[in-house]
């Protein structure tokens, strides 16, 4: 049977879109090992699991062709220095890509690729960002109050692979300068 088209709203400044399939919370503790600073890390996960980002997903038929739908939201924080992110996470099916289109926040979308390239673009309302197969992704809110938040589309095969990117972290950081936020090379990566 075919599907019908269907519509939802993103009511801004909300946020919170019309329909939702799925709501994702990931708390500190899901980000263990990802920042640098870890005793601050240690600290802030003994007074607080606190909630780092949500994700409200439409979900449709994780196949070739569909297309995935969601809103990202990061809070606005740090641990020690370094500003609250996603997890992060290259696709199952690397030659995927995704497009976000940012509603309300600041913040970049740090990426790599296996190969080591990188990429920091800086996220703002109004800008779509486009990131091609094979890169790896994260958002990072830098807004001191606000929450970053993004609208994504991304194919229905993709998938996860959170594993690739843990096990050494992103190539470049997102942390707090004397001067605002600053892009620093990872120093656990030589
Ligand atoms: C999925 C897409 C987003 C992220 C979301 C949370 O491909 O990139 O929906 O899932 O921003 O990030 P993460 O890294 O925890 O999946
Ligand atoms: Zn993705």
């Amino acid at each position: 049977m075919i599907d019908l088209p269907f519509s939802f709203t993103i009511p801004l400044p909300a946020v919170i879109p019309s329909r939702i399939d799925n709501h994702i919370k990931r708390t500190l503790s899901a980000l263990k090992g990802q920042f640098l600073d870890e005793p601050a890390f240690n600290k802030m996960l003994l007074e607080e699991d606190k909630l780092i980002y949500e994700v409200y997903e439409i979900k449709r038929p994780e196949v070739e062709g569909e297309l995935l739908m969601g809103i990202s939201i990061v809070h606005p924080g740090k641990v020690g220095n370094e500003f609250f992110m996603t997890k992060g996470h290259f696709h199952s099916v690397i030659e995927t890509s995704e497009i976000y289109y940012t509603l309300k926040g600041e913040g970049y979308m740090v990426m790599e690729t296996p190969e080591g390239e990188t990429s920091v673009e800086p996220l703002s309302p109004g800008k779509v960002l486009y990131v091609p197969p094979r890169w790896a992704h994260r958002s990072v809110c830098t807004s001191r109050q606000e929450d970053l938040v993004t609208f994504f589309a991304y194919p229905g095969n993709a998938g996860h692979d959170y594993g690739t990117i843990e096990k050494t972290g992103f190539r470049k950081l997102v942390v707090d300068g004397e001067k605002g936020p600053e892009i620093i090379d990872n120093p656990r990566i030589n």
